[in-house]
């Protein structure tokens, strides 16, 4: 692979851009790459016009070519970098193994990291649970509802 990609992520960020983070240095690839760390706090960077026109979620991780072509989604990026890069297959060598590895990351994604994260997100603030943008008309709504709340 001659071309330097962007990655752009969050060590402080949970699951999704440290599952990215491990593959790359699993595979022994974290080297060949620009990574861009974003300022993830609540509505930060992620959230800016630049990383929206990467992610139309404003998410981590992505993934981002020098003519601006982008790779969101981590079994994606995870998938594409696997296939690419010399090193060693981690998602495995044959078909097989591959759909088994697949089949264990959507079962800890789907049955313990999005539980964990949803229950999270939602206990917080609910559009944050599907990941719609917060226009300040919503935040200030449920920023209001939370002030009235009487304090235990
Ligand atoms: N389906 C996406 C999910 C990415 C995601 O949820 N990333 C979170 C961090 S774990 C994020 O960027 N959240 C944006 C925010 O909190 O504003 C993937 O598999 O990469």
């Amino acid at each position: 692979m001659s071309e330097r990609l962007k990655i752009h992520t969050a060590p402080s960020a949970f699951p999704n851009p440290q599952r990215v983070r491990l593959f790359m240095h699993e595979k022994g690839v974290a080297d060949q790459f620009d990574e861009q760390l974003l300022d993830m706090a609540p509505g930060g960077e992620q959230r800016s016009w630049q990383h929206y026109a990467r992610n139309p979620f404003g998410e981590a991780p992505t993934l981002e070519w020098a003519d601006g072509s982008t790779l969101s989604e981590t079994p994606a990026i995870v998938h594409y970098i696997d296939q690419s890069y010399d090193g060693r297959k981690v998602t495995g060598a044959d078909a097989l193994t591959q759909a088994r590895d697949m089949m264990w990351d959507q079962r800890c994604y789907l049955h313990v990291l999005l539980s964990g994260a949803s229950h999270e997100r939602t206990s917080q603030d609910p559009y944050r649970a599907f990941g719609f943008p917060q226009p300040a008309a919503r935040t200030s709504f449920h920023a209001r509802k939370r002030r009235r709340r009487p304090v235990r």
